[in-house]
C-alpha cells in the first residue's frame, strides 16, 4: 500500500483535514459522526467499514447508536494520525450511501 506509519505533522494534518470534510481532530486522532437512515443502514455501513479496515489491518474505534455511527481513527502504535488514518477515512466516506 505504501502508506507511512509516521505521525503527520500539525501542518500535514491541517492540510489533510481540508480534504476530509466532516472529520475533525479528537483526542489522538480524527473523528466523524455519520447519520444514516436507520439502524439497518448503519449496520450495513459498518459492515463495509469493518471489511475495509480488516483488509488494511487498521481498525476504527467506533460506536453506534441506532442510525448514528461515530468513528475515531488513529494509529495506536504511532500515537497519532498517519496516512493509514487519512486513507481509511477517505474509504469510509465513500461507503456512505447516496441519500
Ligand atoms: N488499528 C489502528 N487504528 N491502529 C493501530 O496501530 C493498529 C490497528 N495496529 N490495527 C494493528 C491493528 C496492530 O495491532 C496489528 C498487530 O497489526
Amino acid at each position: 500500500m505504501g502508506l507511512s506509519r509516521l505521525p503527520l505533522t500539525e501542518a500535514q494534518l491541517t492540510e489533510a483535514l481540508v480534504g476530509l470534510p466532516g472529520w475533525a481532530r479528537a483526542g489522538e486522532g480524527i473523528e466523524r459522526t455519520y447519520v444514516l437512515k436507520d439502524f439497518s443502514e448503519a449496520w450495513a455501513f459498518m459492515n463495509r467499514v469493518a471489511l475495509a479496515a480488516e483488509k488494511l489491518d487498521h481498525h476504527p474505534n467506533w460506536s453506534n447508536v441506532y442510525s448514528r455511527v461515530t468513528i475515531r481513527l488513529w494509529t495506536h502504535d504511532a500515537g497519532g494520525v498517519t496516512e493509514f488514518d487519512t486513507w481509511l477515512a477517505r474509504r469510509i466516506d465513500a461507503f456512505v450511501p447516496a441519500p
